[in-house]
């Protein structure tokens, strides 16, 4: 909903003067009451109007795909997924994985149950990508007095249903272009989608169901920049999401039918959280599974990349300023590994650039949303004691 300054009409604006009036001079009182009323309706109004004749923001239906469990930065995604939807930003329709491992589903339902919705759905894919544990999705069986720390329903990837099949009952069930998918792992899970068949929640193909309801794929894949090594010099970056599985980002490049924002690897390199964050702002919670999972894979105290996080902020938050997009053009994976852009007017990729001036707010919006407290009453978490 819009508020704008221009609410504060002439009316307001003569009445806000005549506050000054002194009450000796006559009728002065009665007029300040009365303007006063007249200050309050005006503002009133402006508060439940949209005064600049636009629909109020829906939330926005978000998919997050993952591979959670290689790095902490899906876990703090998803935590500002969480966030946004209660603040009524977003509403997180199903988390899909494409980390094949079977705690990576439970370790996801702890999360989401921890943030009082242990009902969304969690689709698994059987890739043999990436099939070790990971150093925190064990925290998912982690039990305290024989109780599970961060209780969920599901218990073991085996248990889940196909990704493809998730994204595709998520995205029949969606209207016409309003769903926007956050991809932070690998292009497994969406590159599967688009070539599979009508079935029983959409007669549609893949493609056609993605290019009929999917507004935007906010992605964190590839480099649009060349990254300084350790001494220096500035080289050529194969980004891990892309090369993990690189025959499912060619495909997904070349043909995926909606539009494309890039975050590539400099934007969350240029963007650190702080670790202090990590130790400080989560202790309201006795036993917090995102810094807990923070922790596990981070033991030596140092401030890591946003990569994951500054997708799930574009994908939301668009018009707020913490990033400039590239001119639109084509990204294409190349059979390297590296990600390549070529302006196109109409194009259907854009790229995350992130100015020096943007840094500082733009951190502060992922640290605040990341660590935001789950809504009281909404889950089942112990809150950590008032300090004596
Ligand atoms: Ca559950
Ligand atoms: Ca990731």
């Amino acid at each position: 909903m819009a508020v704008r300054s221009e609410c504060f009409t002439t009316e307001a604006t003569s009445a806000i003067m005549v506050l000054r009036r002194p009450f000796s001079e006559p009728g002065g009182l009665f007029v300040m009451l009365k303007l006063s009323v007249a200050v309050l309706t005006v503002f009133v109004l402006c508060l439940v109007t949209d005064v600049s004749g636009e629909e109020p923001h829906k939330p926005v239906p978000l998919i997050f795909d993952t591979d959670i469990g290689n790095d902490y930065d899906d876990v703090l995604a998803l935590g500002m997924v969480h966030a946004l939807q209660s603040r009524g930003e977003c509403r997180l329709l199903a988390v899909t994985i494409t980390k094949d491992h079977n705690l990576a589903a439970p370790f996801v339902d702890s999360v989401n149950t921890f943030y009082g919705r242990g009902n969304i759905p969690v689709g698994v894919c059987h890739s043999g990508i990436t099939n070790d544990q990971g150093t925190f999705n064990g925290l998912a069986n982690r039990t305290d007095e024989g109780r599970l720390r961060y209780p969920h329903d599901l218990q073991s990837g085996r248990d889940a249903p196909d990704a493809v099949d998730v994204l595709r009952s998520a995205l029949a069930a969606a209207d016409d272009g309003s769903v926007v998918i956050v991809q932070v792992g690998f292009s497994t899970n969406l590159a599967r989608l688009l070539s599979s068949p009508g079935d029983s929640f959409s007669a549609q193909n893949g493609t056609e169901l993605v290019r009929k309801k999917v507004r935007l794929l906010s992605i964190m894949a590839g480099a649009f920049r060349q990254i300084p090594e350790k001494d220096g010099r500035l080289l050529d970056h194969r980004e891990y999401n892309v090369v993990t599985d690189l025959p499912a980002a060619m495909r997904l490049s070349k043909s995926w039918p909606a539009p494309i924002v890039w975050s590539g690897f400099e934007i969350g390199l240029n963007l650190p959280y702080p670790y202090q964050c990590i130790l400080e702002d989560y202790r309201y919670a006795t036993h917090h599974p995102l810094a807990e999972a923070c922790r596990a894979y981070s033991p030596h105290p140092h401030d890591r990349p946003t990569w994951d996080l500054t997708s799930v902020l574009y994908a939301v938050r668009p018009e707020h300023d913490y990033f400039d997009l590239s001119e639109p053009g084509r990204v294409r994976v190349q059979n390297d590994g590296l990600t390549t852009f070529e302006p196109a007017n109409g194009g259907r990729d854009r790229y995350l650039i992130i100015r020096q001036d943007q840094k500082a707010r733009t951190i502060e919006a992922l640290t605040h949303l990341a660590s935001q407290p789950p809504q009281t009453g909404s889950s089942g978490i112990q809150f950590s004691s008032p300090s004596p």
